[in-house]
């Protein structure tokens, strides 16, 4: 008897695993349809897909004991995927939901905005007609809350009254108004992670599970509100924090970070070892910290990965398992994301290599030189999908907000781009006849694709690069720069603009930061989503705060 944590087998559930137990909170699993009349308190988590949500319910037998669940009156949370199987219905694919609330998911139009809707927002409360009720579900007005998802239940009373009357708080997104948590009967259901939105997220899960049973039970609907879109939706910009992790000449895994690629340290007065790998922390230790200091996501990029077959990686699986039961922001695990073959013979699909990420905590995968291999043959295939590719087959288990494509691009300069007959003219990016670097006085450029870390370089440039991922089912993509990479010399600008205009997804820009300006640059002149720094972070010479503080200044909204 207790509470119970429900899996339906694809749902990346690690991280609310993490969350109870850093709560105190026992917990169990469903393992089977039997469990059902065990459980006295059941949360439904899951990043993912309706359609495999559904489907994985339907494979375990679970479907149907788990709307008598929810029908007999015993207390349920859903979170994400877990308050979707909820309706009638989704545009994600032909599957029936539970069909307790009664109207369709829908998905977000993107000619105004990023889709999937990715990041911090905030949850606007409805009053409930019953405050005393509500007590257990106290949303904070003021907290921002984790979103992932491309797909979401649009408040419109007029359409669908009973089914809105499920709406406890609402969330705009671009200029959709969308159901942010669904309340009624023994049912608590949320949109966002709150077991991954810091304190808050933690503060809510924690009080529903104290309260007392009786507390969870007989809801009243809401009363039925009207709402319009504010001129301006409140989603932050994220400040992500990233740690590119391999092992030492002595086997360790370090943090480490290259100039340019180059991770090795170079001969000078104050460097005792040069050629070493540079060690800038442990990756477990930095986390923590960063978490401490407000970042907004965390991202550990196994660099060395794509030589060893990361299920042998075991020493990673460890750093990501540590790593995740300390911080309740999304982390995202990057290297040797590919169908690969383990030493004894046995084949191992990407998605397998994702799963162990996954179960070890991960809430995305970040996909490099594979993406690229990808492209490739997708253009030679005349831009006809097969359902092969790690993307595709990770984005059609998981969905696609958990496939993030890193991008190593590298600026190819022309000479003169007026005779320039290469196959990237309208992609070339001119540079100014005043630019304060010579390299680009005048020139032109395009920016060429590289996989193995930068160590070779393709036939593919990254509009062609992010235009395929998109296309096969990538749901963010992480932009870095070859030439920008520790140099601290801002963002490249151009590049992150090229990117965000080619393709629909969010866009995560990456490389140079090397002051807070350089942050309130990128976010002021780009629609960027979000802004990735790695040295700066480790050899503290910008904090993260900092960062949020000039960019409150600017009038740039952050999450505190
Ligand atoms: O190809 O799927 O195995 O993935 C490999 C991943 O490892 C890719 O995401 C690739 O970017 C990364 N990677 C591989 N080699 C290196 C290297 O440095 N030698 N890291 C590397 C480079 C850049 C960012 C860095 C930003 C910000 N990635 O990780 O954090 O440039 O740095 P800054 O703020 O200090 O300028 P696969």
């Amino acid at each position: 008897m207790g509470l119970f944590l429900l899996d339906y087998g694809a749902g990346n559930v690690q991280s609310l695993a993490n969350s109870l137990k850093s709560l105190g909170h026992e917990f169990e699993w469903i393992k089977d349809a039997a469990d059902f009349h065990k459980a006295t308190t059941l949360v439904f988590p899951g990043v993912g897909a309706f359609e495999s949500a559904i489907g994985g319910l339907h494979a375990r037998g679970l479907f149907e004991p788990l709307r008598q669940y929810i029908l007999s009156g015993k207390p349920y949370f859903g979170i994400c995927i877990g308050m979707q199987v909820l309706f009638q219905s989704s545009a994600e694919g032909p599957s029936k939901g539970l069909g307790i609330i009664p109207c369709p998911i829908e998905r977000f139009t993107d000619d105004d905005k990023a889709v999937p809707h990715m990041g911090w927002n905030v949850a606007d409360p409805i009053a409930s007609a019953s405050p005393a009720a509500d007590a257990s579900e106290e949303l904070d007005a003021a907290a921002y809350y984790y979103f992932v998802h491309s797909y979401c239940a649009k408040y419109n009373p007029e359409a669908h009254p009973a089914a809105m009357r499920w709406a406890h708080s609402i969330t705009q997104y671009g200029h959709e108004l969308f159901m942010s948590s669904a309340r009624q009967g023994n049912v608590f259901a949320t949109q966002f992670h709150p077991e991954k939105s810091g304190k808050a997220g933690l503060k809510l899960l924690d009080d529903w599970l104290r309260q007392p049973e009786s507390a969870h039970t007989h809801a009243p609907p809401a009363p039925l509100v009207a709402r319009f879109p504010a001129p301006a939706h409140r989603l932050t910009k994220r400040i992500v924090a990233c740690m590119d992790v391999r092992a030492n000449d002595q086997g360790d895994l370090v943090v480490t970070k290259g100039d340019q690629y180059d991770v090795r340290e170079k001969a000078g007065p104050a460097v005792a070892a040069a050629g070493a790998v540079r060690n800038l922390g442990k990756p477990v230790a930095l986390a923590a910290r960063y978490f401490a200091e407000g970042a907004d996501e965390l991202c550990l990029l196994n660099i060395t990965s794509f030589r060893h077959s990361p299920l042998q990686d075991q020493p990673m699986l460890a750093v990501v398992r540590a790593a995740a039961e300390t911080i309740f922001v999304p982390l995202t695990i990057g290297g040797g994301i590919k169908d690969s073959v383990d030493p004894d013979g046995t084949p191992r699909p990407a998605v397998e290599v994702a799963a162990a990420y996954f179960r070890a905590g991960a809430d995305k995968v970040s996909i490099g030189s594979d993406a690229v291999f990808a492209v490739e043959r997708l253009r030679a295939a005349g831009y006809v999908r097969d359902g092969t590719s790690a993307v595709e087959q990770i984005a059609s288990a998981y969905g696609n907000q958990a496939v993030v494509v890193s991008i190593d691009p590298r600026r190819v300069y022309v000479d003169d781009a007026a005779t320039y007959t290469g196959p990237y003219t309208a992609e070339l990016v001119h540079g100014a006849p005043d630019a304060a670097d010579e390299r680009e006085r005048g020139r032109a450029w395009w920016y060429q694709c590289t996989v193995s870390g930068g160590r070779e370089a393709r036939e593919l440039s990254v509009v062609e690069l992010a235009q395929g991922v998109e296309m096969l089912g990538a749901g963010e993509i992480l932009v870095n720069s070859i030439d920008r990479d520790g140099t601290g010399r801002g963002f490249d600008l151009d590049l992150v603009r090229l990117i965000k205009r080619s393709v629909k997804v969010p866009v995560v820009a990456s490389s140079g930061a090397g002051t807070a300006a350089h942050f309130v640059d990128v976010f002021a002149q780009t629609d960027v989503e979000a802004a990735l720094a790695a040295g700066i972070f480790h050899r503290e010479e910008v904090g993260i705060e900092e960062v949020k503080s000039a960019l409150k200044e600017n009038g740039i909204n952050v999450r505190a």
